[in-house]
């Protein structure tokens, strides 16, 4: 069914590429839930309630006004016992070596998170020190660079995506790319260039259109069929009235693409 479903890609991927394949084939799902609430009660809540339907947990851990290690450890091993891959959208953007520290401190990113975000904007170097920073603690993870972001006016032009997936797709630390959700003939462009590396799509929402403060939403079944691999959902599943049955709305939405792209 896997190679079925992904293609080529399915041979030649392995480790956490592999992992995340194999994971939306189990829940005919490639919804990552952006879970951007505030409380660790919340997070919880909204985690019981669409498991399900989610391959992976974005988190934005600086969010979380009442954090403490503990109820942070335990609310990711809840995620991991789902089988979800917790990816911390953290934005990383220094030189390698603060990169790297960065990922210890105080929310010690590197022990929970099996993924990162990072711009591209200091160098290559930036994807050795958050590698350095898992390795420092005996983990593996995958870096996914921001190739493209879904806010409107935002600098990463043409050539700007074009060079960080040059770099990026030859990188081994590198999972995969951001691309922009809300518009697919980019996304389709962006598919050509990366070659076996991931593609996961913020700015995806069943209602299209725009979002608050400058954010864009496209379909997240023609996002898939563009070429993401995966769509990050936050507001669409996490201020719906029944989040369970919208989670599975996006999931069926974003499996009917995977089964349908060529
Ligand atoms: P929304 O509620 O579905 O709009 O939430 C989108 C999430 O994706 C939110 O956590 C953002 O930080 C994240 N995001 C984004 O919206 N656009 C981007 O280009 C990147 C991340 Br990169």
């Amino acid at each position: 069914m896997s190679a079925e479903v992904w293609g080529p890609r399915w041979d030649s991927a392995s480790g956490l590429a592999k992992q995340w394949m194999e994971a939306c084939v189990t829940k005919q799902s490639l919804v990552i839930l952006a879970a951007d609430r505030y409380t660790m009660d919340g997070l919880t809540s909204l985690l019981d309630e669409v498991s399900e339907y989610v391959v992976a947990l974005k988190t934005h851990v600086d969010l979380v006004v009442d954090w403490t290690a503990q109820a942070w450890a335990v609310f990711c091993e809840a995620a991991h016992s789902h089988g979800m891959l917790i990816f911390e959208d953290r934005k990383f953007a220094d030189i390698g070596k603060i990169s790297r520290d960065q990922m210890g401190g105080v929310y010690d990113i590197r022990s929970w998170s099996d993924l990162v975000t990072a711009h591209l904007i200091s160098g290559p170097d930036i994807v050795t020190g958050l590698q350095e920073g898992w390795k420092d603690v005996g983990r593996n993870g995958g870096v996914l660079l921001l190739a493209q972001m879904s806010s409107r006016g935002n600098l990463l032009d043409e050539d700007y995506t074009d060079t960080v997936v040059a770099v990026g797709k030859e990188n081994g630390g590198v999972f995969g790319f951001i691309g922009n959700g809300s518009q697919p003939e980019g996304l389709r462009e962006l598919r050509k260039q990366a070659g076996n590396k991931m593609i996961w799509t913020p700015g995806v929402n069943l209602a299209i259109g725009d979002g608050e403060m400058g954010q864009r939403y496209g379909d997240p079944y023609e996002a898939v069929l563009a070429g993401s691999d995966g769509i990050i959902v936050g507001s669409g599943i996490h201020r719906a009235n029944d989040p369970a049955h919208t989670a599975r709305a996006y999931a069926d939405a974003s499996w009917r693409g995977l089964l349908e792209r060529d």
